[in-house]
């Protein structure tokens, strides 16, 4: 297939460049380094810096023998999108290309701005590009578990039949973000939505919990090919920055109780479910919509299993709890639905003690780059 990734630069763009251009399909990544410019504007940079996306793509080849095609440009410049979907003609286009973190999009009027301004026009114009120049392509969308939010009800894979006053109908499950960046993501589902029942579109919308994890069997090759691993307070994910922590000693940061509870799947899983939506795509006119994790735990479960295993590879770690900087639920009903990706042939990777303890040691051979001053939380969702 002739695949177009959005946000090729990113934690999960480049190793999903990487393992579709192993399968054989060829690949052009797209990437406007937003996500390099936001983390160096926040003294957020990853555990290991990365050469960058030319470069990246250079050592691909130099390695692999594979191209990657690559074009530096910004999805919310429509000219830019038209013409390479103009020129690149994809069969599917995989669109990553979005501001990520929760907190970076709590921080302030510019930094909410920016983050409606990139995820809605980059969406749209996506949209624009396929309905006018690749009508067939198929459109894979990362949305968010956290569209959803934490109901007091069980979660669907994206619908729910309504009975009301004696008469049903479907309508997308009801959906309620904890933060601008995940409200984003709703906004995006509605667009797509809209242009799939106007103009017929064939879209995939994956739910995505928080994804942990910093090997696959294409990075692995060479530690330049490396995903970008963030731990600080605002692009590192929970267990990323659980597994930073505990190597630097520092004790694992569980907001409020801790009794909050998330989707969790592998970075490699990531890959895999991707790569069944592309082999597997929606049909035309058809919004379909799969929840991916692969099992559930709370922050504090979290917390004491990588302060278990820790422990036990001689580390000294200790779990602590601080002020929740954010407003969100922590005790609460959830129980999301998660087998669409499974019905296709999702084969998970769980988090086994082997993998955490595999986890930590990759992360322990970074142990003299870790930051500590890039751990504790800075910004609040609302001052007291
Ligand atoms: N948390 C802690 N301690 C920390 C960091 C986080 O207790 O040091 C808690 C948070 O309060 C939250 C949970 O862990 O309850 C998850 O936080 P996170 O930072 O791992 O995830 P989140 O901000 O929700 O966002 C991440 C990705 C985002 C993706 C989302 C999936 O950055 O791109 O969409 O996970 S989900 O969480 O299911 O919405």
């Amino acid at each position: 297939m002739r695949i177009l990734i959005l946000g090729g630069d990113g934690y999960l763009g480049w190793p999903t460049a990487m393992r579709l251009a192993a399968r054989g399909d060829v690949v052009m990544v797209v990437d406007n380094y937003l996500r390099r410019t936001m983390a160096r504007e926040t003294g957020s940079e990853p555990l290991v810096a990365t050469p960058n996306l030319e470069e990246r793509a250079e050592i691909h080849a130099a390695i692999t023998g594979l191209q990657l095609q690559v074009e530096i440009g910004d999805c919310t410049d429509q000219p830019f999108v038209s013409r390479v979907f103009t020129e690149f003609q994809p069969d599917a286009v995989v669109h990553y290309a979005e501001q990520p973190s929760a907190p970076y999009s709590m921080m302030g009027y510019e930094e909410a701005r920016r983050t409606l301004h990139n995820n809605i026009g980059a969406t749209f114009n996506v949209i624009w590009a396929v309905m006018q120049h690749a009508p067939d392509c198929h459109i894979v969308k990362l949305g968010t578990m956290g569209e959803y939010g934490t109901p007091n009800i069980d979660i669907e894979e994206g619908w729910l039949d309504v009975e009301h006053n004696g008469r049903r109908d479907r309508f997308l499950f009801p959906r309620q973000g904890a933060s601008l960046y995940h409200t984003t993501k709703i906004l995006d589902t509605d667009l797509l939505w809209f242009y799939v029942r106007s103009h017929g579109l064939r879209v995939t919308d994956l739910m995505q919990g928080p994804v942990y994890g910093l090997s696959t069997a294409e990075a692995d090759l060479d530690p330049r090919l490396a995903p970008h691993f963030h731990y600080d307070d605002i692009f590192g994910t929970v267990l990323n920055r659980f597994l930073v922590q505990a190597v630097a000693g520092v004790p694992l940061t569980v907001y409020g109780s801790g009794a909050q509870t998330r989707g969790f799947l592998n970075l490699e899983d990531t890959l895999q479910c991707v790569e069944l939506a592309l082999r597997h795509p929606a049909t035309k006119g058809e919004l379909r919509i799969m929840n991916q994790f692969t099992e559930q735990f709370s922050v504090r479960e979290l917390a004491d299993r990588v302060s278990e295993v820790g422990n036990r590879l001689g580390l000294r770690v200790c779990v602590t709890s601080i002020v929740n900087p954010r407003k969100e639920r922590e005790e609460h009903y959830f129980n999301p639905q998660h087998r669409a990706l499974l019905d296709l042939g999702l084969e998970p990777h769980y988090l086994t003690d082997d993998v955490m303890a595999d986890l930590l040691e990759r992360v322990r051979r970074h142990r003299d780059a870790i930051d500590v001053g890039r751990i504790m939380p800075r910004v609040r969702w609302r001052e007291e």
